[in-house]
């Protein structure tokens, strides 16, 4: 054990030392002013939050919960069954923690306030999209969940005026992505961190420290098939990355795109459509914790030219954004092309 209590290996390097998301986030919280316990019960409920719905989608065909439920949400989406589950089971562990104020659902019209007493302990509002790329579960795809963590702001007219704050503003963000294993991404400010859940345990385990996106990868991930009604910009780009050699991945899944690009580099865009103007991807939900992960790991995130993701003032929950994030080097190739005339 070292001085922390911690289990070291026979060499006692921080390289091979055995390190959980619950050990992680006890020491994280000693460098987190805000945090206290508070904090971390409430990233313990996303823990096993996670772990509750990677068992669902690993079980989801022999439960027979594949499919669409036959109801849209707020977005005039089609709920998919684990949609509505993993939604819930959020809302269940989340709700039983004394530090959150307020839930927010990407599948849910109106936040949940839960607790508003504007006294006492400090509290946090904690958003999510419970599923995301919900519609690759039928063929066995990526999914994941997607979080973001504000501090309540009990000055707020109204509780759920708290909810309104910039990406700038998150205390803490991340993802689950399941996938091939279930990893565990998160940021509290200070870098990414990734962990792998190791089934034999019940544990997320550390596996790698402080990620920084690698530059250099020309690899772009957009759905093509709104190209013809992307504005000039991104068809100019795309004719620039197609001339210069680039390759396309592209899993329709945002968690599992973004994972890539944290790991191996590239751009994902998600531009304005006919069918989606505004972008298709939701700011508070999807669009903020990507961009604080993503520039916590040395990327880079804009919504357009001049316009950072995590500057943009939210008027409503559910608004959208054009999304292009990924390594700063090809961010940047993106951007002078929707900046050239
Ligand atoms: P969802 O939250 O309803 O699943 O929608 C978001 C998903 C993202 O994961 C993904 O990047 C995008 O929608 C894919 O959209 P499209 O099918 O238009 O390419
Ligand atoms: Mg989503």
């Amino acid at each position: 054990m070292n001085s922390a209590g911690e289990p070291l290996t026979h060499s006692g390097r921080d390289d091979v030392r055995i390190m959980t998301l619950q050990a992680h986030i006890l020491e994280e919280q000693a460098h987190q002013p805000l945090a206290g316990g508070t904090f971390s019960w409430i990233l313990s409920a996303l823990s096993i939050s996670a772990k509750i719905i990677a068992d669902k989608v690993r079980r989801a065909r022999l439960e027979n919960v594949l499919g669409s439920i036959g109801t849209e949400n707020i977005q005039g989406e089609v709920q998919q069954k684990l949609d509505v589950i993993a939604n819930e089971v959020l809302l269940r562990t989340l709700g039983g923690r004394e530090g959150v104020a307020i839930v927010a659902s990407e599948e849910n019209e109106e936040p949940v306030i839960l607790r508003d007493d504007r006294h006492g302990i400090p509290r946090y509002c904690v958003l999510f999209d419970p599923l995301d790329g919900s519609s690759n579960l039928d063929v066995c795809g990526g999914v994941g969940t997607i979080f973001s963590i504000l501090a309540h702001d009990g000055r707020a007219q109204r509780a759920e005026d708290s909810l309104l704050q910039a990406g700038a503003r998150q205390v803490a963000a991340g993802y689950v992505l399941y996938g091939s294993s279930t990893v565990f991404v998160l940021t509290l400010g200070r870098g990414v961190d990734m962990f792998v859940l190791d089934p034999s345990v019940g544990a997320f385990m550390r596996v790698e420290r402080n990620l920084r996106i690698p530059s250099g990868n020309k690899t772009y991930s957009v759905n093509e098939g709104n190209r013809r009604s992307f504005p000039d910009g991104y068809k100019r780009y795309l004719d620039w990355a197609q001339d210069n050699g680039y390759s396309s991945r592209y899993a329709g899944a945002m968690v599992a795109d973004v994972h890539r690009i944290l790991l191996k580099g590239g751009v994902f865009l998600y531009p304005p459509t006919s069918k989606s103007p505004q972008g298709k991807l939701r700011l508070m939900y999807e669009a903020n914790p990507m961009a604080m992960l993503v520039e916590q790991a040395g990327g880079k995130t804009m919504a357009g030219p001049g316009q950072r993701i995590m500057d943009i003032q939210p008027t409503a929950i559910h608004q959208r954004t054009p999304v292009v994030l990924g390594a700063t080097d090809q961010v940047d190739a993106v951007l002078a092309h929707l900046a050239s005339a």
